[in-house]
């Protein structure tokens, strides 16, 4: 066998003709997948470790360890990594809304930190990472307001996401900027996704993709939601990444906590979802990128506490001791 050949067949391997395979990873489980992540993904994101609160927890002071950490390990196993996030309504300290008197931070200043913070953090990773989730779900899930009432809304005004753009590309001009939401096939949410993407296009803000999170369940979107999100957003000439994948077994309002284990009528119903998402996204590869799940295996989902406290989720493509489900032989039959 010739060297650098993979002994070893993995997910990724499976859809090199395709689109990327990722997976969120965080400083435990780097260690604790490290062996599932290198055989079967090409592309991690750090679940938490870059964003704002984590990077940049006081104003005159970086932690850089862990995001560092996650880095190297792209680095040492050629791995792509996705820079997430750079600006958002959460995960993002105090401070930076303050003015340090006991006020709001103004319009000039916030835009200085915006503009310090993004500067800072993607030039450091600018030898990995290939693209940044720059602007993180700013947009209202209901009602008729489009922009989501934030800290950064109120300080700056609607150009903030704009400005954030600016900032990133002057700091990186290689790197791929992307706009990232949840709920993205629903369609009045979909149709602000696509008008604020537009503008900014219009105006002639660097935006090169559309992140859709894909924090889906066995009942919801319907196929056809997800197929016209995929035409919609890419009619606007944008590439487009799956972006936060996962397919919880439980419905939005199925609020039980008595299962252990998932039913076996529930990894049937996963098993048919994951084979309809990837037939529908094998159909898109020339605008789809990449596809990556929030996290590698059921053993940590951000599910487990999410929404409903201490209930456990079975979201992923491996099973909780880390072994692949059934619709992985299906998928990479392929
Ligand atoms: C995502 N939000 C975030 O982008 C990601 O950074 C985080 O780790 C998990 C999920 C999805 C979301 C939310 O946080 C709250 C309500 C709905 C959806």
């Amino acid at each position: 066998m010739s060297e650098g050949m993979k002994t070893q067949v993995g997910l990724s391997k499976s859809f090199q003709d395709y689109f990327l395979i990722g997976a969120a990873v965080n400083h435990r489980t780097i260690v604790s997948q490290s062996e599932l992540l290198r055989q079967h993904y090409n592309s991690i994101t750090a679940e938490n470790e870059m964003k704002f609160e984590s990077l940049h927890p006081e104003e005159n002071g970086y932690a850089f360890e862990q995001a560092d950490r996650i880095a190297g390990f792209a680095r040492d196993n050629g791995m792509k990594l996705r820079g997430h996030t750079l600006v958002w309504h959460n995960q993002t300290p105090s401070w930076v809304f303050e003015d340090g008197n006991g006020g709001l931070a103004g319009r000039e200043l916030l835009l200085a930190r915006m503009k310090s913070h993004i500067e800072t953090v993607v030039e450091r990773y600018k030898d990995i990472i290939y693209c940044w989730d720059v602007v993180n779900e700013a947009v209202t899930d209901s009602g008729e307001e489009s922009l989501r009432p934030s800290k950064w809304l109120h300080g700056i005004g609607e150009d903030y996401i704009e400005q954030a753009f600016r900032f990133a590309h002057e700091a990186d001009p290689k790197a791929l900027l992307f706009y990232n939401d949840y709920n993205e096939c629903n369609p009045g949410k979909r149709e602000k996704i696509y008008s604020l993407a537009k503008s900014l296009l219009e105006n002639g803000t660097p935006i090169h993709g559309i992140g859709l999170q894909a924090h889906w369940s066995l009942y919801d979107p319907a196929l056809d939601l997800i197929r016209e999100a995929i035409e919609r957003y890419a009619s606007l000439g944008l590439k487009l990444q799956v972006t936060e994948m996962d397919v919880s077994v439980f419905a939005f309002d199925d609020k039980r906590t008595d299962l252990t284990e998932p039913t076996a009528e529930m990894m049937r119903l996963q098993e048919e979802r994951f084979k309809q998402f990837f037939d529908l996204f094998r159909e898109y590869k020339d605008v789809l990128t990449s596809v990556t799940f929030w996290g590698a295996a059921d053993d940590y989902t951000w599910l487990d506490h999410f929404p409903v406290r201490g209930r456990k989720n079975w979201p992923l493509l491996f099973d909780t001791n880390q072994q692949p489900k059934t619709v992985i032989q299906l998928l990479m039959g392929q």
